[in-house]
């Protein structure tokens, strides 16, 4: 059946959401062999391997850049203000998180037992320069690693765009290279040139740096899986369909996968939304590609359903029927339709690199704590050490490991 045609009684049909596969695009499995085989050579050759890599996919040698304060790379005045104003708003909102993220201990009748939140140290940010140089991915890599305290912070990109230099320099890069593709997450993942390995990668990037990510993250911490910008919208028919048509589109023009979907359990907003986009050629052609999708929903029950079962990247809430607290699996949730996701792309606060293809049933997006290791910390005092030789003895006399028993004997 041709859901979403014109069907012969002239009644138009969608199909129900309950029918709805996400489909997961396999086509990065293709491309794995040879990006193993680049990191292969990088790590028989070293530098001048990542350097020919450099020259065969982009055409120019990997170049470190010097980075100027952020205000001297002669941007149009109202960019570079929004870039500072967005770079404060990311940063207010890390400050918070970083104030959450509090040291603690506690006393018993054994010792003192707490955790603390330790940075990684060397951690370096993947900026996109292909599609379109992602001026905002380096605010929102970089700043919440800068809030966190990781102390090396570098940031690779194909683009020397000013915009993209300047929006690295004010989120704090401590190193910019010039570099693109799996070559730049190889020079992150052992070290180029002086640069020492990092332990972790993040950012988001084409195929080929999202596989090497994969394939080093035996070695290097990596961010969420980022597959394609994903759009999930719950809507009532009150919705203004303007608004929401346009953050379809919005997150539809990132990649040709990208995916924006509307559940509504009205079919005749879902009429409606659909003779709006058909009115353009370039809205018609993402509904016929399945970059935008509408589906018809039976319930509000079944639309929270769906919503959880499909855990999309964002979630926005257009429906007053629904509360928030019913919806458990997004990576990011925006709430009520003036919360439009590209406010959250650019410059409301919290972070756009979000967890993708139902991982955000199970994986946070960037954030401080990213960037943070939690480490427990325990001092036993001396009354203590009798307490616990009494209760640990046993179990590692069960365990038959005899040394565990006397580590403990000799100091009860
Ligand atoms: N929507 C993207 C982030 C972004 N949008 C950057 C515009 N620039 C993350 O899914
Ligand atoms: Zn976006």
């Amino acid at each position: 059946m041709n859901w979403g045609r014109e069907m012969q009684g002239k009644q138009l049909d969608f199909m129900p959401c309950s029918q709805w596969q996400r489909e997961l695009s396999n086509s990065a499995t293709d491309i794995e062999p040879q990006v193993r085989e680049l990191l292969d050579k990088v790590v028989e050759q070293g530098d001048p391997a990542i350097e020919e890599l450099s020259q065969r996919f982009d055409g120019f040698s990997p170049r470190f850049i010097e980075l100027k304060p952020y205000d001297q790379y002669g941007l149009e005045t109202g960019l570079l203000n929004a870039i500072v104003a967005a770079g404060k708003r990311i940063e207010a909102f890390a400050e918070f998180q970083r104030k959450q993220l509090r040291d603690s201990t506690y006393l018993d009748e054994c010792g003192e037992f707490g955790f603390r939140y330790q940075p990684i140290e060397r951690i370096g940010a993947y900026i996109p320069g292909g599609r379109f140089p992602l001026i905002s991915t380096a605010l929102m890599t970089l700043i919440p690693a800068k809030l966190a305290g990781c102390r090396e912070r570098i940031a690779c990109s194909p683009s020397d765009h000013p915009a993209v230099l300047a929006a690295a320099s004010f989120a704090g890069a401590t190193q910019f290279i010039q570099i693109g593709g799996a070559q730049a997450i190889a020079a992150l993942a052992f070290g180029y040139q002086q640069i020492n390995p990092v332990q972790m990668i993040v950012g988001p990037g084409n195929q080929y740096v999202n596989i090497a990510k994969q394939l080093l993250s035996n070695r290097v911490q990596i961010d969420v899986a980022a597959g394609p910008s994903e759009l999930l919208i719950l809507a009532d028919e009150e919705v203004n369909q303007e608004w929401l048509i346009a953050d379809m589109a919005a997150q539809a023009e990132h990649d040709p996968q990208a995916q924006s979907i509307l559940v509504s359990d009205s079919q005749s907003l879902l009429n409606q939304v659909r003779e709006q986009l058909e009115t353009d050629e370039a809205l018609t052609e993402l509904l016929q590609q399945n970059q935008i999708v509408l589906l018809l929903a039976q319930s509000i029950e079944e639309m929270v359903n769906f919503s959880n079962q499909y855990a999309a990247e964002h979630l926005l809430l257009a429906d007053t029927r629904i509360d928030q607290g019913r919806l458990i699996n997004f990576g990011s949730l925006f709430v009520g339709e003036n919360s439009a996701v590209a406010y959250g792309d650019y410059c409301s606060g919290p972070n756009h690199t979000l967890p993708t293809m139902g991982t955000a049933n199970r994986s946070s997006g960037l954030s401080v704590q990213s960037f943070m290791k939690l480490q427990s910390v325990q001092s036993i005092h001396d009354q203590g050490r009798k307490e616990l030789s009494s209760i640990g003895e046993k179990i590692a006399e069960a365990e038959q490991l005899v040394w565990h028993k006397r580590s403990m004997q000799v100091r009860s």
